[in-house]
């Protein structure tokens, strides 16, 4: 762990914005629950360059810590993703002139992603994650300027939602140059800060998330290595995120009128910066109440997220009496989630329609910390609701459903 005090971007003094106070590394899934309980807590705290304004923690972990054994695998079958994979895929064949040979994508997971290209072109993961089963060809090795030369060139290539998980940005955009093709192009998606921040996503914050990004500082990171950012979209995915297209610069990608409008919208950034520890506030105190208001129903958590255990630990989910964590993952079943000891079980353990033969007994509430998928996890437990369950969603704003 290293404390910061100078900007990832520009080197610039750090300011901080928002501060939860201790705690500990979100993905961290312990075998009991005093360990998760005892767990070591971190400085958990936004910061803002004062000179370039770039949104980052001052505490950083390092990635092997993080990354080489990790917890998150993406969810199969999600409706909400398919869709969003499929526009992706469309945006790709839309930009890029002709259909790609050969793709890679950094943080490839379980190769959900990548699946969708396997029957047409060579697809590469690279993941460092020892643990995580992929459905394609994976490399298990971080992506940095020093082994980039390993995975050869790519038409396409692809990091989603992992670009704020690197430290060295920099080396990372020199890598990518170093793989992509003359004509090649990298799409990198990420949660978009601007959501985050209008949103009061204060869960959006946990130390794998070194960075909340915004499209303004990557136009200089892409000058600085010879790229060029040309387009950009934003998708409703996680909670907002944002889809950048780079290019080689002089490759003849210019700058979109959406990319154009997009930073436009970024003006608002301050104003919703200057809110973001208010309304934040405001988020957890709604959601204290909230639970608080249900303290004779029994609580369990609809989802085992990284998001979801900064807002547990920052609620202080121990005074709450909240029981279990459901989540479709079954790596993470039976273990117990970092900070509050919660215990994780699976979703057709939890979710009888009759408690008969069910080893855990059905909640009144599910506090949805997978709030991201809230449309498809509350139509999936449509019986629950129908039988007087209910959910309690965090955000756009703190509600009971
Ligand atoms: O940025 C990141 C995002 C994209 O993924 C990473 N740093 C880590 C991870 O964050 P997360 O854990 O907050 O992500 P999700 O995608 O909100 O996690 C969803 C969780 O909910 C998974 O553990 C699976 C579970 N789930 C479920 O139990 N039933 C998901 C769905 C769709 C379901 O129906
Ligand atoms: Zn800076």
């Amino acid at each position: 762990m290293k404390i910061v005090a100078s900007c990832r971007a520009c080197s610039g003094a750090l300011n901080y914005v928002f501060d939860l106070g201790q705690v500990p590394l979100a993905n961290t899934y312990s075998e009991t629950r005093a360990e998760a309980i005892n767990l070591p807590r971190y400085p958990l705290r936004l910061c803002q360059c004062r000179r370039c304004g770039f949104l980052q923690l001052d505490v950083v972990i390092d990635s092997a810590t993080l990354f080489s054994h990790y917890a998150y695998e993406t969810p199969r079958g999600s409706p909400s993703l398919t869709h969003h994979y499929d526009q992706l895929v469309e945006a790709i064949a839309t930009i890029h002139d002709a259909p790609p040979k050969r793709i890679l994508e950094m943080g490839s997971n379980n190769g959900a992603f990548l699946e969708l290209y396997a029957s047409t072109c060579e697809v590469l993961g690279i993941d460092p994650a020892e643990n995580v089963a992929s459905s394609v060809r994976v490399a298990r090795q971080f992506f940095t300027k020093e082994t980039a030369i390993q995975f050869g060139k790519c038409d396409v290539f692809v990091a989603r939602h992992c670009m704020a998980h690197i430290d060295d940005l920099k080396g990372t955009f020199e890598a990518i140059r170093a793989v992509l093709k003359p004509d090649g192009i990298a799409v990198i998606e990420n949660a978009y800060a601007l959501d985050t921040l209008i949103g009061a996503q204060f869960d959006q914050l946990y130390h794998e998330h070194h960075s909340y990004f915004l499209l303004r500082p990557f136009f200089d990171l892409a000058e600085k290595v010879g790229l060029n950012l040309f387009h950009a979209f934003r998708s409703p995915i996680h909670g907002g995120s944002i889809v950048m297209f780079f290019a080689h610069r002089g490759a003849g990608y210019h700058a979109t009128d959406a990319l154009v409008k997009l930073v436009e919208g970024e003006e608002i950034v301050e104003g919703a910066l200057k809110m973001f520890p208010a309304r934040a506030t405001m988020a957890i105190e709604g959601l204290r109440a909230g639970l608080r208001s249900l303290a004779y129903s029994t609580v369990d958590t609809y989802g085992a997220t990284a998001k979801g255990n900064t807002l547990l630990n920052v609620l202080g989910a121990d005074a709450l009496h909240i029981r279990y964590a459901v989540d479709s993952t079954p790596s993470k079943w039976n273990k117990f989630l970092p900070g509050t000891g919660i215990k994780v079980i699976s979703e057709a353990s939890a979710i009888p329609l009759n408690d008969e033969g069910f080893p855990y007994p059905r909640p009144d509430a599910y506090l949805l910390t997978a709030w991201n998928y809230a449309d498809e996890i509350m139509e999936k437990q449509r019986a629950f609701r129908d039988a007087g369950g209910v959910f309690i969603l965090p955000f756009p704003f703190p509600r009971i459903v």
